[in-house]
């Protein structure tokens, strides 16, 4: 390690003096203006992983579901999952370090993490995007790569070729970092965060998980659903078009790419596609989820399909009008009860006792478990918020379905479940052929990698197809029960430590108590609160037999929450 080239550039990346941050439920993320130092870390700390797992790293600048003037970056472990826990702490030592310590911190990771420095390394990089975009008259100070004023068609030039200058600044930071390091690298430059998730899997798995391009991506996951949906008895006009609304984010870019790809089976009509507007603002999966409202600048039409992806295109919700002008909200939840019921149907034609399980968080609408566990008779498992949580769970079965409400998830097949079925769509015959061929593809349409928005869209659109269900019948399934989000501001999140899933809370003593008293007073009702590990909040969630009741247990809850765990700022008021 050449510790006086390291020092030289890291100079060059300075850190502002006294920033801490925290690698949190999905990497770093704050203002990008503060991001330079995280950047060049990352890509040593990518490095370093490398040359520990022998195996391609990848590092992602995204800003998810955050505001545009935020920024992010998360590395992508050799399977395409997050980053192992102990590597999420050696990565917060590392951006955290003052600049004179940052050579000392990154040996210690070296020599604690066991990593042999002659050990050859290769990262891949991709970003989304972040910084805000232009409007028509705005001056730049960088003449270099922008006229001093934009008239609307250099904006729209603008738009078009360079997106945005300030990620591709920061994944600059970090190819600074991987080659002061002497590390190999690609840069995919502007990809969503699954597919580059994709990538990593697909370069750590000699291309067994599909090629490692971006066509190979669209590739891959068309031709498994163009077999799905051309073997489907109904497909009628309604089946074929879809409204997406794109969040202003990368997913426009990218579903733009692959529509020629999907077009036999699926035409999509995107909104939200970052030609104006800003990234993540009034739309998007998290704001239609959130406000169970349909995002602004969508033209919908009653009983017309509709789905919303977030910024960085891994989540998905979908939603529709009903004839009276009602707003109904299809949430993660019911991907996962669609999915499962479709896969579990296929199962049972294979007749092959491969187990199936279904993963949530506490955010899961009550009925949905009701649902999955009554009805379905399909066991349903509730691990802590954040999807690295529930994909290790999901890792336990011949077949793991996980989804967050908010829309996040995917479908695991484990390596036996997987070869069995390949088999049986060779060996077997007629129906059980059929399904165990359908099953094939089904596998090839997930991106098994990371929840991924764009594969979960398309495997949505196969079982609708396949199945011949309209939205309002899959929205039938099961009734939602009325619930509320709210958010609580106090001095220091991290005094509510909580238990069982994040359901109980342990500290601030008596706030479990508060919580149990107050839920007690309404009927089919449940509540829970825990520290977010995105924003400096405390989250607050409940649930009731009618909406006015969701609220007010909601509004109880955040008052219990702001007198026992130091709130701060305007006091939340009892009741609606
Ligand atoms: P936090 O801020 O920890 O609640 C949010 C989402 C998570 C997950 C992460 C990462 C909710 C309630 N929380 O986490 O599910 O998606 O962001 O993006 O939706
Ligand atoms: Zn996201």
């Amino acid at each position: 390690m050449d510790l006086d080239a390291i020092t030289e550039y890291s100079a060059l990346h300075a850190k502002p003096n006294g920033l801490v941050l925290q690698y949190g439920t999905a990497g770093f993320r704050t203002k990008a203006e503060h991001l330079d130092h995280v950047m060049f870390r990352m890509g040593l700390l990518a490095v370093l992983r490398s040359k520990q797992t022998k195996s391609t790293i990848g590092v992602m600048v995204t800003a998810s579901h955050n505001p545009e003037e935020d920024n992010g970056v998360k590395l992508v472990d050799p399977l395409g999952e997050m980053l192992a826990p102990s590597w999420e702490e050696h990565a917060t030592c590392l951006a955290n370090a003052e600049e004179q310590d940052m050579p000392r911190v990154l040996m210690d990771i070296s020599v604690k993490a066991a990593v042999n420095l002659q050990q050859d390394a290769f990262v891949v990089i991709g970003r989304d995007t972040s910084s805000p975009p232009p409007s028509a008259g705005d001056t730049f100070q960088d003449p270099q790569w922008m006229p001093e004023t934009m008239d609307s068609i250099e904006l729209c030039i603008y738009h078009v070729f360079l997106y945005t200058p300030s990620s591709e600044k920061l994944s600059q930071s970090v190819i600074d970092g991987v080659t002061v390091l002497e590390g190999q690298f690609h840069d995919y430059g502007l990809v969503t965060t699954p597919q580059l998730h994709y990538m990593v899997c697909c370069r750590n798995t000699s291309g067994r998980y599909g090629k490692a391009t971006i066509e190979g991506y669209y590739e891959k996951l068309s031709r498994a659903f163009l077999e799905l949906t051309n073997q489907a008895f109904c497909s009628g006009d309604d089946y074929r078009s879809l409204k997406v609304d794109c969040a202003n984010g990368i997913g426009a870019l990218k579903l733009r790419e692959m529509e020629h790809y999907i077009s036999q089976g699926l035409s999509v009509q995107l909104f939200n596609d970052g030609t104006k507007g800003k990234l993540n603002h009034l739309c998007g999966a998290d704001f239609v989820k959130s406000h169970q409202k349909p995002p602004e600048g969508m033209e919908m039409k009653a009983n017309e399909r509709c789905c919303s992806f977030d910024g960085d295109a891994d989540r998905i919700v979908y939603y529709y009008l009903d004839v009276d002008g009602h707003f109904h909200l299809i949430d993660g939840d019911k991907i996962a009860t669609l999915i499962s019921s479709f896969l579990k149907e296929l199962l049972l034609e294979i007749g092959e006792s491969l187990n199936i399980g279904v993963v949530q968080t506490a955010y899961a609408n009550g009925s949905s478990t009701r649902y999955l566990e009554e009805v379905m008779k399909v066991p349903v498992y509730c691990t802590k918020t954040g999807v690295k949580h529930l994909h290790h769970k999901a890792q336990e079965f011949d077949i793991g379905v996980y989804f967050e409400a908010n829309g996040h998830g995917t479908v695991l097949f484990s390596k036996a479940a997987e070869t069995k079925i390949k088999q049986l769509a060779k060996e077997s015959e007629d129906k059980k052929k059929e399904a165990a061929k359908m099953l094939e593809n089904v596998i090839d349409l997930f991106n098994q990698a990371a929840g991924d928005a764009i594969s979960d869209m398309l495997v949505i659109e196969a079982i609708l197809t396949r199945k011949g269900l309209t939205v309002q019948q899959w929205d039938a399934l099961y009734t939602d029960l009325p619930n509320r989000q709210l958010k609580v501001k106090v001095a220091d999140r991290q005094v509510i430590s909580t238990t069982d899933a994040e359901r109980q809370v342990v500290t601030p003593l008596g706030l479990q108590e508060a919580i149990n008293d107050l839920v007690k007073t309404y009927k089919l009702s449940r509540a829970f609160v825990r520290p977010s590990g995105t924003e400096d909040i405390v989250r607050v969630y409940a649930e009731a037999d009618s909406q006015e009741n969701a609220d007010s247990l909601a509004r109880a809850v955040s008052l219990a929450v702001f007198q026992l765990a130091g709130g701060v700022g305007e006091m939340p008021q009892p009741g609606f």
